[in-house]
């Protein structure tokens, strides 16, 4: 392990959107960023780790009007829930930046002005295609689906101001194959460098249709003559946040030694697709602006559910906050009973770091499923650490009333307890793998460390079981190679402790404790964790209280997972308040172009006669997501006479339907109302057009379909069940 340093390291993770609530893929990349953030910290750098949320543009203005509160209120709410979970889990971030916060809005002005002052903004009028939901221009026709997300790209016709993008892309593409700019994954920096080989065209970097964005200053679009009022692009504005949480655009001669001190940031984590934003346009404005570029930017692979990835637009997310309840109540709190809400979160927290770093090589996409969960858990925590840990400690404690004891090394030549013998195996391990996973500093590769680790309790755990202290405890004439035997494997255990603190910084703790060692987070302050040398244990240190820290995780738990997944989404509705209009119809998912009927709930059901539909369980029906959505858009689709196009908001995003209904209804009839959605059908094509989801009615074989009806008052985005 490297001795401490004075470097700085100033890390970011992306911030994160308000448009919905947080799940696993948002608290993957911070807690990457806190594992690093620690890492840097153990090593005596001087560590600044940011993460926030993005609360401007069109997108967040959208939600906060469907959600019916205004923008700022919206944007309060649903930040505060990114930070209240990530306070949960322990994360160690410095700043919480908002892109509402006053120093960040005048940190924008700043390098709005800057960029205009030096010649690269220029005011113009841009008509063309725009993705909502990725706040991107799009250089493909309106009405065609999204690139990147699939949804249907909109018509833009407004001034905006335009950024000289295209003045950069040979500086750009010097700056990353000299590595001034370093990208990771090689596939994330060959796909960046393959867009700009293909051409950089000027960027709108301005909006003047809607006004829930940081204003472009009035002594700018005075210069410029502008005829609107223009707010900044929400991804400049959203970049623009990596400098002003380090006192970018601050009076405060604190804050600009801050900035001078931390910037260029050391490292911006971001996941894959987000690299094209943080590796062309941010640095083009730093350029333009005359500041100096991120060191590095990193990017994560996807974590897939159901082989998609995981979105708040496809609905297939998990909630860390599942993880945190179940491992915190079921598992932690079934040994202990008496454990504060912040003890069960935090060892939930650790469950979730452990098998998010352990599963998925960093920078790959990787599946999460929640058996995969529990058996890791189970069998690298609990059977691997923590009966290493266990086994290790209570013969120490049997044998040598719980002080440490005091190795001998014997020289018999067929002993494996000897000097040569142990150290050879278990000290020539410790020093390779484990340094290198604790001194790895810019190493991503958390998967191939974690494998190391469990490798090395393995290898500890074999050490134990040949040497067989229980034996040895029985004949009095071994006492010393009981002595060293348990010695070795107590030393065994503060290395794998010290090289999983990172990542398990709760349940390490208790460890340390138990090892009579006092809090981890001490060790780290005074330079322990970072001066591991072997041996360094003192024999007489008196062990702490022992107690079971990682209790079984029954098979069940993956189901209750599942359970509470799905209660989360427990509808505010009573089934038969979404009985279909016409009494003795049956309820059928209007698709195009042929309608599928679609099982009814079973306290729903119409009072007709009973169909043929085979019966169904509970569990198959709660399968079917249904919610109520507003329909936002609707208009015919050409040469397509049954066919109708709607966009309808889910509260939590917008969707692109296509339904056969348009014998029987008319764009403007649409516009504005209420329905219901069933939303987690697969997306399909139709007409070259992407339809995800059903809209839900009742009609009769071949008759007009009747949209089902929603009560007042019941928020957009519910679910029904
Ligand atoms: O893009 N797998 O915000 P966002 C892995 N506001 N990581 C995931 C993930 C998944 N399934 N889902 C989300 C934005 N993430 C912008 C960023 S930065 C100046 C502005 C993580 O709420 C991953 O880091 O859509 C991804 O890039 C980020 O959350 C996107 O969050």
């Amino acid at each position: 392990m490297s001795n401490a340093s004075s470097n700085k390291f100033y890390l970011t993770t992306p911030i994160y959107y308000v448009n919905a609530r947080p799940h696993i893929g948002h608290a993957y990349t911070t807690i990457v960023a806190d594992v690093l953030a620690r890492r840097h910290r153990l090593a005596g750098d001087e560590t600044f780790f940011l993460t926030g949320t993005d609360e401007h543009g069109q997108k967040i203005e959208r939600s906060a009007a469907a959600a019916g509160v205004p923008p700022q209120q919206f944007t309060d709410q649903v930040s505060a829930q990114f930070r209240t979970l990530w306070e949960r889990m322990g994360l160690t971030y410095d700043r919480y930046i908002r892109t509402t916060d006053e120093d960040h809005k005048r940190g924008v002005q700043k390098l709005f002005t800057t960029l205009y002052e030096r010649g690269q903004i220029y005011l113009s009028t841009y008509t063309g295609a725009y993705c909502v939901s990725d706040e991107a221009f799009v250089d493909l026709p309106v009405g065609t689906p999204c690139p990147d997300c699939g949804r249907a790209l909109e018509q833009v016709t407004e001034e905006n101001f335009f950024f000289k993008l295209s003045a950069y892309e040979a500086r750009l593409i010097d700056a990353i194959e000299r590595n001034e700019l370093l990208i990771e994954p090689s596939t994330a920096r060959n796909e960046v460098l393959s867009f700009l080989r293909g051409g950089l065209k000027d960027l709108s970097i301005s909006r003047s249709s809607f006004t829930w964005g940081i204003p472009v200053p009035d002594a700018v679009q005075q210069h410029a003559q502008a005829t609107q009022k223009h707010v900044v692009y929400v991804w400049l504005d959203a970049l623009t946040n990596y400098m002003t949480a380090v006192g970018y655009g601050s009076e405060d001669p604190a804050e600009q030694a801050k900035f001078e001190r931390l910037w260029p940031a050391d490292l911006h984590l971001v996941g894959k697709e987000i690299t094209r934003f943080h590796c062309v346009y941010w640095p083009a404005f730093l350029m333009a602006a005359g500041l100096p570029l991120p060191r590095r930017i990193s990017a994560n692979g996807w974590l897939l559910f159901d082989n998609a990835k995981m979105s708040k637009s496809r609905g297939n997310v998990v909630r860390s906050e599942t993880i945190l309840n179940a491992f915190g109540n079921e598992v932690w709190a079934r040994q202990y009973p008496e454990a504060s809400a912040a003890e069960r979160d935090l060892f939930g927290a650790d469950v979730l770091r452990y098998y998010l770093l352990r599963e998925i090589p960093f920078g790959q996409d990787g599946s999460f499923t929640f058996d995969a969960l529990v058996t890791r858990y189970n069998a690298d925590l609990a059977n691997g650490y923590g009966n290493l840990v266990s086994r290790t400690l209570s013969m120490i404690e049997k044998f040598f009333d719980g002080v440490v004891p005091t190795p001998v090394y014997e020289e018999t030549a067929e002993s494996t307890v000897t000097p040569d013998g142990f150290d050879a195996g278990l000290l020539g391990r410790a020093s390779t793998g484990m340094t290198s996973s604790l001194s790895a500093l810019n190493e991503t590769d958390f998967a191939t460390q974690l494998a190391e680790i469990a490798a090395f309790i393995t290898v500890t755990d074999g050490f134990l079981t040949a040497n067989a202290p229980w034996k040895l405890a029985k004949d009095p004439e071994k006492r010393g190679r009981l002595a060293t035997v348990l010695y070795v494997a107590a030393e065994a255990v503060r290395w794998t402790t010290a090289a999983l603190y990172t990542v398990c910084p709760f349940v390490t703790d208790r460890v340390w404790q138990q090892l009579g060692l006092g809090s981890i987070e001490d060790s780290r302050r005074n330079g322990e964790l970072a001066n591991m040398h072997w041996a360094g244990l003192e024999p007489g240190t008196k062990l702490g209280a022992l107690s079971p820290l990682f209790p079984r995780a029954e098979k069940t738990l993956a189901d209750s997972m599942v359970d509470m997944e799905n209660e989360k989404n427990t509808p505010e509705l009573t089934p038969a308040s979404v009985a279909p209009e016409s009494a003795n119809t049956t309820p059928v998912a209007v698709d195009a172009p042929a309608a599928e009927p679609a099982s009814p709930a079973p306290d729903a059901a119409p009072a007709g006669p009973a169909d043929s539909s085979p019966e169904i369980t509970i569990d198959d029906f709660v399968k079917v997501e249904l919610r109520i959505a507003q329909v936002l858009v609707a208009e015919r689709i050409p040469k397509a006479d049954k066919l109708l196009r709607l966009e309808v908001d889910l509260g939590f995003e917008k969707r692109q339907i296509l339904s056969g209904i348009a014998e029987w209804y008319t764009p403007e009839e649409l516009i504005g109302r209420r329905i219901l959605v069933i939303t987690n059908l697969a997306p399909r094509k139709m007409r070259g057009l992407e339809s995800h989801g059903m809209l839900l009615a009742a009609s009769e074989e071949g008759g007009k379909p009747f949209l089902a009806t929603v009560p007042e008052g019941v928020p957009v985005g519910t679910r029904l069940k």
